[in-house]
């Protein structure tokens, strides 16, 4: 199998429909919605990393002016879904060669129209996007293409052009919207080459600028449009190397597809005996591919990828946790970009630390350009008052500083490119754990630091104290700077120097030192269980159907001051569990099972995040089988429609990135049981009972291996 694909138009499915044939290649996504789509069927080309806000709504990312807006006219109508029903329509997605294609037939008054489209965003020119569009009547007489640049954008919390530039020069049609907050452009131009002869003209209004091209047209005969397209903006890495005059789009075809085979050379999962699985895993990749942050500088990736603008288009602690996984392994220079990204924004988390009375740097929970924090203070609707609810993501959960920390040393381990450290990595873990110096707390009478008012994974429950992961991740943290400040003291002693003149590390070291050994960190009770946080145990312990029921509306909000979570021991996803399996050595496998098989049936896997670790605990505790669904689960998050869509009267579809990098850490780590040893690949497999082998590269300390797992055999090959 090689496509998604779908036979039936069906108009409710528009939304999810645009993340499931969503393309990309890190600069923007394409939302897999249709060429004839106008703004409220959400079509967007969205842009990595450029935001903006309007007024004192959300800041968000932007979207560019739509260069493949494209519909057919017959007869003096416009035949486009989802106005006109279609006689039939078939869309689908080569995953192996990132091209988007759809086909769709209309009765029209004089016969049948077929349209048929393939695009692709190229994954060799980061600015191009390529479009062949034909037509066919099965009848003699008279068709238009419109095809041209949409400049009215479809946004949530836009419009963010307060100005749009419409030319058209030497037959290149071009619009360029200026955004309002700080001015970027962002343009998009595109040509047309067509293989018959047609009349021609052009049409502009205040925001687009398209072409009529009328064709006489004989039955049965194909008509085809090129388009070749160019995004770009005032604020881009790399300088567009494509020159759209002499852009061809059969070339910029072959060039896409060939780097797309590079990329499956690596990255691709074979499993024998599940094709269905190994089918959701190479569409979780397919998906991470499309948004690596691939040659940017210091870019990273949105929680919802780049499907749209929801969650602000903001980076969260997703990808360190979830994604760098895959990215270190198959892109390093992938993964390096992710971390570049959040040493550059530090003076975004030194800010918001001040901004909370803390030292050090508090990484934003959505973090945006130059780590701005992207996350409001209301960051949900209460679906009865619709008024904004007050949520403490933003100020609360602390663990994303760790998340980044953990997120280094999984790089270091990985590729053993030490060197991060002294290219600001180093810095960014002392600052991490000065700001966890600066949260400690002792009582009176204690000799433990604990750690109060916090919101852990688990974000039902809010305002907590010790919560057991964000306590367990703190000690982490002090844990990594001292052994990384010992490292660059020994191998970048003049780093070492500069960073002991600022933060007098001889003194602050020892502290560190302290606060790990000091910290409390949550023991198994009497039967074994960790409890998440300080009185947890104490909440009533209801069931996650019983507490479902409760909810007067589906859109309700289930944490919060009130939500119907908040009280009882129903978590939204893996808290206590996200901690075993991340420090798997510190517990034994019973420990493992006994909170697996506590804290699953009272976990709600409200967020996509969930199902992956309790999959990847579960094969660390040898039951692939009880792990398989949820792998399952996660790999399938964007492969049907049902995901969860709303929090409170907030729109949160988009692409689940973290659920898909998420898969791929079960499926390695968990099911084919991948640890790196003294910089080499080791592997314990756990197979699910019916699969019959897996094989996979992965590419360890510069070295790429191929790994071959079959029931009774491990191969790991240099290749
Ligand atoms: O980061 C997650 C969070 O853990 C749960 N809510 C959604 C966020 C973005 O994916």
């Amino acid at each position: 199998m090689n496509k998604v694909k779908i036979n039936k138009y069906l108009r409710e499915l528009i939304p999810f429909h645009g993340n499931h044939f969503l393309t990309g290649n890190g600069y923007f996504g394409v939302r897999g919605t249709l060429e004839e789509y106008t703004k409220e069927h959400m079509p967007c080309i969205n842009m990595a990393g450029i935001y903006d806000r309007v007024g004192d709504k959300w800041r968000e990312s932007v979207n560019a002016p739509n260069p493949l807006y494209t519909y057919i006219v017959s007869g003096g109508k416009k035949y486009s879904l989802p106005d006109v029903e279609c006689e039939s329509h078939m869309q689908e997605l080569d995953i192996y060669r990132g091209i988007h294609m759809r086909k769709t037939t209309w009765r029209t008054e004089q016969g049948i129209v077929t349209v048929t489209c393939e695009r692709f965003a190229s994954m060799a020119n980061q600015h191009a996007i390529g479009m062949k569009y034909s037509v066919c009547t099965n009848y003699d007489g008279e068709v238009e293409i419109v095809t041209g640049i949409d400049g009215d954008v479809w946004d949530i919390n836009g419009p963010h052009f307060t100005k749009l530039l419409i030319s058209e020069n030497d037959k290149i049609l071009s619009v360029t919207g200026i955004t309002g907050e700080m001015g970027i452009s962002v343009t998009a131009q595109e040509k047309v080459c067509t293989d018959f002869d047609a009349e021609i003209s052009t049409e502009k209004n205040n925001k687009s600028v398209f072409r009529r091209i009328r064709i006489k047209t004989q039955k049965d005969k194909i008509y085809t449009i090129k388009k070749t397209a160019v995004i770009s903006s005032s604020v881009d890495d790399n300088p567009v190397i494509e020159d759209i005059k002499s852009a061809d789009y059969d070339k910029m075809k072959n060039d896409s597809i060939n780097a797309w085979e590079k990329i499956w050379e690596i990255s691709k999962v074979e499993i024998d005996g599940d094709d269905e699985a190994e089918f959701a895993l190479n569409y979780s990749i397919y998906h991470l591919n499309c948004i690596a942050p691939r040659n940017l500088k210091s870019k990273s990736i949105a929680a919802r990828g780049l499907s749209g603008q929801v969650y602000k288009g903001a980076v969260f602690w997703d990808t360190e946790m979830f994604m760098i996984d895959y990215y270190m392994h198959t892109e390093p220079e992938v993964a390096k970009t992710l971390l570049k990204y959040r040493i550059d924004t530090i003076n975004g988390a030194r800010a918001k630390a001040d901004e909370y009375g803390l030292q050090g740097a508090y990484y934003a929970w959505e973090s945006q350009e130059g780590g701005i924090e992207g996350c409001s203070e209301y960051n949900t609707v209460d679906v009865f008052t619709k008024r904004p609810m007050r949520t403490y993501f933003r100020d609360k959960q602390y663990h994303v500083s760790a998340a980044i920390v953990y997120a280094f040393m999984k790089y270091i381990n990985a590729t053993g490119d030490y060197g991060i450290l002294a290219e600001g990595g180093a810095e960014t873990i002392i600052e991490c754990a000065r700001m966890y110096r600066s949260l400690l707390l002792k009582k009176a009478d204690g000799n433990l630091y604990e750690v109060h008012d916090v919101v852990g994974p688990d974000e039902y429950h809010e305002r907590v104290n010790n919560n057991a992961y964000t306590n367990r991740m703190i000690k982490f943290c002090f844990e990594k700077a001292v052994e990384y400040t010992e490292y660059i003291k020994n191998k970048y002693s003049s780093y070492y120097d500069k960073l002991n003149e600022k933060y007098d590390l001889d003194k602050l070291i020892p502290l560190f030192k302290t606060s790990a050994e000091e910290i409390l960190i949550k023991q198994p009770d009497e039967n074994g269980i960790i409890e998440q946080f300080d009185g947890y145990f104490g909440l009533e312990d209801a069931s996650v159907p019983e507490v479902r029921a409760r909810l007067i509306d589906p859109k309700e909000y289930w944490g919060g001051a009130y939500g119907v979570a908040a009280d009882t021991q129903v978590i939204k996803q893996a808290d206590v569990v996200a901690m075993l399996s991340m420090f798997k050595d510190d517990y034994s496998k019973d420990i493992m099972q006994k909170n697996l098989e506590y804290y699953e049936p009272r976990t709600e896997h409200g967020s996509s995040l969930s199902a992956c670790m309790y999959s990847l605990l579960s094969c660390y505790t040898g039951d692939a089988d009880a792990a398989y669904p949820l792998f399952m689960k996660s790999a399938s998050a964007d492969m049907a429609p049902g995901g969860k869509e709303w929090i409170g009267l907030i729109y949160i579809g988009g692409t689940h990135p973290a659920s898909e990098g998420g898969a791929w850490i079960a499926a390695v780590k968990g099911f084919a049981g991948l640890d790196i040893i003294e910089g080499k690949p080791i592997c314990r497999p756990c197979l699910p009972s019916h699969w019959q082998g897996m094989r996979f590269n992965i590419i360890v300390q510069g070295k790429l291996y191929c790994v071959n797992i079959s029931k009774d055999k491990v191969d790991i090959k240099i290749q």
